[in-house]
């Protein structure tokens, strides 16, 4: 084998000089954990812009960005007609805090996209999204316990900030201060993947709804095991307790009904953000009209926001899902395929193992697959945090936790595809005998 390719490094002298500046202002200077890059010790670059699949840092530096804003830019950057949608309607006006025509044309859409949607909110954020559905599951059911999954992660609200994945993994802090022990008594946890657990659980207590990401990618991406979905739906009808999809990354990423669609699975309610709104702030929640008939103003279970259904989110929602069609995914889950091919030989060839589910993907510092966030727990993070350094350095932009998935845009060419192939080839090389540890 060839001498390891060591990537040179990068320089970041603007981005640092900037992470100085903002350290002052902004706590770890962002305003998302997950970007301080903290996991992998090392600096973040300051995006100055992104075009098509390319970000560009303040250096001047370019990667392939298979971040995409944590999924939304499935289309990649800057995409021409999302754009116009944005500057068109920017130009009527960006918000008015009254219904529009379009949000009528968006739901509808939505409605016919997703096999689980009869009604559905528009909101701001997956946060709100997830919040607003357990509310009203609690509500439609007369129950306050609810069941998440270890190492799913469903946005930062107290009812679902336990055991949660992400940043809050990436950190190693299971939960958060500063929620209070009797908000964190009422959810219940399960391993991923674990359907006795589940049902533990359901015979013991009245349980108003059980969350789950239908493919986990805030462990990294973790398929669910053969049977679990549907067994998931079957346990919770048989205890009246709802079941609700969080496919905020999921969502118009597996297909365009999501995961339920690519697993033939049903539920009561599913949260949709990320993709949805085009890289503006957009998500929803949704499902089975008589549920959502609890929502105000219709029914007494009551969720608002002042820039729900904003009209420029809506603008670029509607403009990329416009785009979302056959083609699109067949071409999405070709690139998915190749860089399989490619890279899994290096990664088991290696000692590590890599997972896949259309255009999300992750490889894990362990050398089987985990099924479960206690087995990703397993990795080699200093491996992992090495891997990703040597990654960016060869232009491929990763996520930087080993608790998180990476995601293929659809306008990926065999140019860019190539250059991410040999980049995480070149990283593997940098980080050679790691993922040993299980
Ligand atoms: P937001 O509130 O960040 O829009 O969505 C929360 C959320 C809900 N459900 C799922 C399945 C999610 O993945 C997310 C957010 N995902 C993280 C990335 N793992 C967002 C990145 C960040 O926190 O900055």
């Amino acid at each position: 084998m060839s001498a390891p390719h060591q990537p040179a490094h990068l320089d970041h002298s603007r981005s640092r000089r900037l992470l100085e500046r903002a350290r002052e202002v902004i706590p770890g200077g962002v305003n998302s954990p997950v970007r301080a890059f903290a996991a992998v010790r090392g600096d973040p670059p300051f995006i100055a812009r992104g075009e098509g699949t390319s970000l560009i840092d303040e250096d001047g530096n370019d990667y392939v960005d298979l971040i995409g804003s944590w999924g939304p830019l499935i289309l990649g950057h800057a995409h021409p007609v999302v754009t116009e949608a944005i500057i068109e309607a920017a130009r009527r006006g960006s918000s008015f805090g009254a219904p529009t025509a379009a949000e009528v044309d968006f739901a509808e859409a939505l409605v016919e996209a997703h096999p689980v949607l009869e009604q559905v909110r528009l909101c701001s954020s997956g946060t709100e999204a997830t919040m607003h559905a357990i509310r009203l599951a609690r509500g439609f059911t007369g129950r306050d316990v609810i069941i998440k999954i270890d190492g799913c992660y469903h946005g930062a609200h107290d009812a679902l900030l336990v055991a949660a994945g992400s940043g809050v993994e990436t950190f190693a802090q299971p939960g958060s201060p500063g929620i209070p022990a009797a908000t964190a008594a009422l959810t219940l946890t399960a391993p991923f993947n674990d359907l006795p657990a589940i049902e533990k659980h359901l015979q013991r207590q009245r349980v108003a709804a059980v969350i789950v990401e239908p493919v986990a990618g805030n462990m990294g991406c973790i398929a669910p095991a053969p049977g679990y979905l549907e067994g998931l739906r079957r346990l919770t009808q048989e205890h009246g307790t709802l079941l609700i999809l969080d496919e905020v990354m999921t969502g118009f990423r597996l297909a365009r009904g999501g995961a339920a669609e690519r697993y033939g699975v049903d539920a009561d309610l599913v949260c949709l953000g990320k993709i949805v709104g085009g890289g503006l702030p957009l998500a929803a929640f949704g499902g089975r009209r008589e549920i959502m008939q609890r929502l105000s103003p219709e029914g007494p279970v009551y969720q608002a926001g002042t820039l729900s259904g904003n009209p420029l989110a809506v603008a670029a929602g509607r403009a990329t899902l416009a785009l979302l069609d056959e083609a699109l995914y067949a071409r999405l889950d070709a690139i998915g395929e190749a860089l399989d091919a490619a890279l899994r030989p290096d990664v088991e060839g290696r000692g590590l193992s890599m997972t896949r589910v259309g255009s999300m993907f992750t490889i894990f510092f362990r050398s089987s697959p985990p099924q479960n966030l206690d087995e990703v727990r397993e990795c080699d993070l200093d491996a992992f945090a090495r891997f990703h350094r040597a990654a960016l350095d060869a232009g491929v932009y990763l996520p930087p936790a080993q608790f998180e998935a990476a995601f293929l845009p659809a306008t990926l060419d065999d140019r860019a595809l190539q250059r991410v192939i040999d980049g995480i080839r070149a990283a593997l090389a940098v980080v050679d005998g790691a993922g040993q540890k299980d």
